[in-house]
């Protein structure tokens, strides 16, 4: 079987990080293992959260795991709450060699910096995406990346050339969800920098804006990318998933706010499986 460590916090309530990458990865048919960076009452969109940082123990995991000789197919990095554990991840991918190194920069939204983040860690994760085989930041996240303006309306063109110099500086797949297409549709797109060449994937477009979904998004394209699932596939499955979540929660008139009912588009998930996991 397959194996992905994912290292990312555990909100208690909040429908995202490990509580989303843990179930989906799993049904996937996926070994999940992970090393969780601190522990949060809730995610940090709600007041008053608590919050234990857990970096000091990842040494040790590190340590013990490299003694035990496990091999990692693949290293997922998700929302880290320092600089600090930027460098952990790095050393994930020196020591253990994965086939596949994904970085999800999961520290902004809708122009801002999540709470608790600064220019310092901006940076450092500016370095560890150049290490990465697929980084699949969100048009904020990509902005801050390339120290460029954010604009709320970027159009497709303006989205492809700020991919493209993520490209450049080491990246080796760029992927981007939420990406509006001239037609009314949202999609996902790839920039391929080896071959310089973009995939694309579109969809129906649902006016709403929900918590949780870019981690969703990506713990569905690591997993089928771990199943050997070629990049238009597995965008095909990520943003269709992705869609069916945010249709089960908006069939619930009294819907939560802080998270997707991903849980009732798991059949669906499983059901859109390619049979064999290709090694
Ligand atoms: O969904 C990204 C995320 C993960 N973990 C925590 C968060 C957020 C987004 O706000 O607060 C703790």
């Amino acid at each position: 079987m397959k194996r992905i460590v994912t290292m990312q916090d555990i909100s208690c309530i909040g429908k995202c990080s490990l509580t989303v990458a843990l179930p989906i990865i799993s049904a996937m048919g996926i070994e999940t293992a992970v090393i969780p960076t601190a522990v949060l009452s809730t995610h940090t969109g709600f007041q008053n959260f608590t919050f234990r940082d857990l970096t000091e123990d990842i040494p040790g995991i590190i340590e013990h795991w490299k003694k035990e000789n496990f091999h990692l197919d693949a290293v997922y990095s998700g929302y880290l709450g320092s600089v600090k554990q930027i460098e952990l991840v790095k050393e994930l991918f020196s020591q253990f060699h994965p086939s596949l190194k994904v970085v999800d920069p999961a520290m902004a939204d809708d122009g801002r910096l999540y709470t608790g983040f600064d220019e310092k860690f901006v940076e450092a994760m500016r370095k560890l995406c150049a290490e990465a085989d697929v980084i699949m930041p969100n048009l904020t996240e990509a902005c801050f990346l390339t120290g460029k303006q954010y604009e709320a309306d970027a159009d497709e063109a303006l989205i492809r050339q700020i991919m493209k110099e993520l490209g450049q500086r080491g990246t080796g797949r760029v992927v981007m969800t939420g990406v509006r297409t001239s037609a009314g549709r949202l999609g996902a797109l790839c920039y391929d920098a080896q071959k310089d060449s973009f995939s694309a994937y579109e969809n129906e477009r649902i006016d709403a804006h929900f918590h949780g979904t870019g981690d969703i998004f990506a713990s569905c394209m690591t997993g089928a990318l771990v199943r050997g699932y070629s990049m238009e596939n597995a965008l095909k499955l990520a943003v269709d998933y992705t869609l069916e979540c945010i249709r089960e929660t908006m069939k619930e008139p009294e819907h939560n706010w802080y998270g997707v009912n991903f849980e009732a588009a798991i059949p669906f998930l499983v059901g859109q499986l390619e049979h064999n996991i290709r090694h």
